[in-house]
């Protein structure tokens, strides 16, 4: 390539003779320039394109020497990059979505920091109330002239609440979230998850509540041998109240749901209380519904197999690579709750 260079510069360049020979032409007669010029222009010509052409040949035989002595193996895989996944409560919280929206609720949000009337007070738990210590609120410090105080909501209730103060019924939502307990142990976590349920239309009943969380729980699990046990129970903000217990079997050792060896306490639940209503503007000898909640981070682990609530909020991405989900993947049964 070097070598042609200076060829081309010796013929063509400033100095170069070609260059030379077509100056010339100027102190020519008119006869000799006609005589003289095309021999000129056509041996300019003529070089040109030969350096061109050699320049082309030099060119492509590089490049067939590099494709021969350089090698690039095609199938091999491309360098992996780092790939996140879904955590198990975000995919639970997508599953039940999914499974609820086959039923017909949509789900409905609200603010994690809420006041005592909506946390509270709405729910039928005044003042004084032993409910209100046993939640183990996270409050704020009281603002100056502030007619509520604020906290972090200990269940999803408020947003229920708010539900019912914003829209008329019929109702029928559910509400996932993070919620808040001033509780640190092996099965407790100060931040958790929780989803609760409400209905809300004319003659609503505890047999609507039942075959809900039935099919609700077929769905979740993915089973079609799940029982129910409804055991009496007090919650403030339902009359009557109801503890819901899933049967469970041992396989290859461990508890699964499904079956009835044994029973495991999942749900809580109830008709609406009267009082809830009336305080959220409705009319409870028109309205009547029901209501559930129950732990997500608790779900997850019973259907996912987790054994240490803690983990779920450690942040090691070692335990999500090992539970967490593909974020292509689809968050419940193709076939809906109908199947
Ligand atoms: C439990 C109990 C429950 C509700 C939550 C509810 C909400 C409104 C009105 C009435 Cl706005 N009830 N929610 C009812 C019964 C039980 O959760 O053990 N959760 C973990």
């Amino acid at each position: 390539m070097a070598a042609l260079e200076a060829e081309r510069v010796a013929a063509l360049g400033k100095q170069g003779t070609i260059t030379q020979l077509l100056k010339t032409m100027g102190q020519m007669s008119p006869e000799q320039r006609q005589a003289e010029g095309p021999r000129i222009h056509g041996l300019r010509e003529r070089v040109t394109t030969a350096i061109a052409d050699r320049k082309a040949a030099l060119e492509a035989a590089a490049l067939e020497r590099k494709l021969a002595t350089e090698t690039l193996d095609m199938t091999l895989p491309a360098e992996p990059r780092l790939q996140g996944s879904v955590h198990p409560v975000s995919q639970v919280m997508d599953e039940l979505a999914e499974i609820f929206a086959d039923l017909g609720f949509s789900v409905a949000t609200g603010p994690e920091i809420e006041d005592d009337w909506h946390n509270f007070t709405a729910l039928n738990i005044p003042e004084s109330h032993p409910a209100r210590a046993m939640h183990d609120t996270f409050y704020f410090p009281d603002e100056d002239g502030a007619e509520r105080k604020m906290l972090l909501r200990t269940h999803t209730s408020p947003v229920q609440i708010r539900t019912m103060v914003t829209q008329k019924p019929p109702i029928y939502i559910i509400a996932p979230g993070r919620t808040y307990r001033s509780d640190s142990d092996a099965t407790h976590t100060p931040m958790f998850h929780q989803v609760e349920g409400l209905v809300i239309d004319r003659g609503i009943h505890m047999g609507h509540l039942k075959w809900t969380l039935e099919t609700f729980l077929k769905a979740f699990f993915e089973r079609d041998d799940i029982v129910l046990r409804l055991r009496p129970s007090y919650f403030p903000f339902t009359e009557p109240g109801a503890e819901v217990d899933v049967g469970f079997s041992i396989e290859k050792g461990k508890r699964v749901i499904g079956g009835s060896e044994g029973w495991m306490e999942v749900l809580g639940s109830g008709m609406v209380h009267p009082k809830v209503i009336a305080a959220c503007g409705l009319d409870p000898d028109e309205w009547q519904g029901f209501a559930f909640g129950c732990g997500i981070d608790r779900l997850a682990m019973l259907k996912y197999g987790m054994d240490d609530l803690r983990a779920f909020f450690d942040g090691d991405l070692r335990w999500l690579k090992h539970y967490g989900f593909s974020a292509l993947d689809v968050p419940t049964l193709s076939g809906g709750v109908g199947a």
